[in-house]
């Protein structure tokens, strides 16, 4: 028994010390963080195999995938879809690998909204 306070048990704690229950109520849902995927330009992916692309995995008809192509062709980039990351991140690996198993250079990328 002493006068002075205890060591470790009393003032303050530690990181990972408080042993204090937490109350307070999370009132705002936050959403998902959302992710553009985008297609990339370059010299030597046929025309026709980009609309493919956008028709095959991004469930594009033929006039948005042909559109979406030319605006990459003209503007170096085009956004081609919105999605969580689970898919966007898919999306990002079917194109890459589809690609790649035909030897185009065709690129697609991921950017957090
Ligand atoms: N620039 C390519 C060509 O002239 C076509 C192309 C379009 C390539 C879009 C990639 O993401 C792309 N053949």
């Amino acid at each position: 028994m002493t006068a002075f306070p205890d060591r470790m048990s009393d003032g303050p704690k530690g990181p990972g010390q408080d042993t204090s229950v937490l109350t307070k109520t999370k009132t705002k849902t936050e959403r998902p963080p959302l992710y553009k995927v985008m297609l990339l330009n370059d010299d030597y992916t046929p025309m026709e195999f980009v609309v493919h692309v956008l028709e095959r995995f991004f469930g594009l008809n033929h006039a948005q995938a042909f559109e979406i192509m030319l605006t990459v062709h003209k503007k170096g980039l085009a956004v081609v879809g919105v999605f969580s990351a689970e898919v966007a991140e898919t999306k990002v690996a079917q194109v890459m690998d589809f690609a790649r198993r035909h030897q185009h250079p065709l690129q697609c990328t991921m950017e957090k909204e």
